[in-house]
């Protein structure tokens, strides 16, 4: 038998997605530390992930990079979660890509420039111009969750998990959710899941 699951990582990075991910599976995992200045450049994490950044995870002979491409296996391979449907199916796939494009570029471009980097190598204007995009972006997750509780219908799914576990940065620094109602209930609800708060646990506690 295969040991548990190891995410490579810390709880205060992108790792947290994939221990959300985990928590959300219940499957058995280890959290290696491995922290995104000195840790990521060993030659042992390069030869986990080659692009020497954090999340990674082994689990048996299967070495995988990129947080939310750990947190579709996870919860393809572990838990009950992963959809029943090819058409659902497709929908989690939406939903991540445009996590990845949509949303991630402009948030960390708003939180970079706005509490990420040393008060004097902040630029105020990129910040501005990263929170138009992610607002943009928002309006249309506020239009989709119109009529449903849950990305994918009345039920909580991978979907929402992928979505709501790169959006904690905006939820958790007070990114002004007030025009967006909708989409600040829906975050309320997917990050204080006993998942999700098992892994806010280790984050915020740490
Ligand atoms: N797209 C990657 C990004 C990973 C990433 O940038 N991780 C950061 C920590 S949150 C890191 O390891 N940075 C180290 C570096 O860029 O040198 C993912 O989602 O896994």
């Amino acid at each position: 038998m295969p040991g548990p699951v190891k995410i490579y990582g810390i709880p205060r990075s992108r790792a947290f997605r994939c221990l959300m991910a985990a928590e959300e599976a219940r499957v058995e995992y280890e959290l290696v530390p491995t922290d995104f200045t000195e840790g990521v450049k060993t030659a042992a994490f390069r030869a986990i992930n080659p692009n020497a950044k954090i999340p990674a995870l082994v689990d048996g002979d299967t070495v995988l990079f990129e947080s939310l491409a750990i947190n579709l296996y996870l919860l393809r391979k572990y838990g009950d979660l992963w959809p029943r449907t090819i058409e659902d199916e497709g929908r989690v796939f939406q939903w991540t890509l445009w996590t990845a494009t949509e949303i991630e570029p402009a948030q960390m471009q708003w939180a970079y420039n706005t509490f990420v980097r040393p008060a004097d190598q902040r630029d105020a204007a990129l910040a501005a111009v990263g929170a138009e995009k992610l607002k943009a972006a928002l309006g249309v997750l506020e239009t989709c969750l119109a009529g449903r509780d849950y990305l994918l219908g009345a039920a909580y799914s991978v979907a929402d998990l992928q979505v709501s576990c790169v959006l904690y940065t905006a939820w958790f620094n007070s990114f002004d959710l007030a025009p967006f109602p909708k989409v600040k209930a829906w975050l309320d609800r997917c990050l204080n899941r006993p998942a999700a708060l098992r892994a806010r646990n280790m984050r915020e506690a740490a």
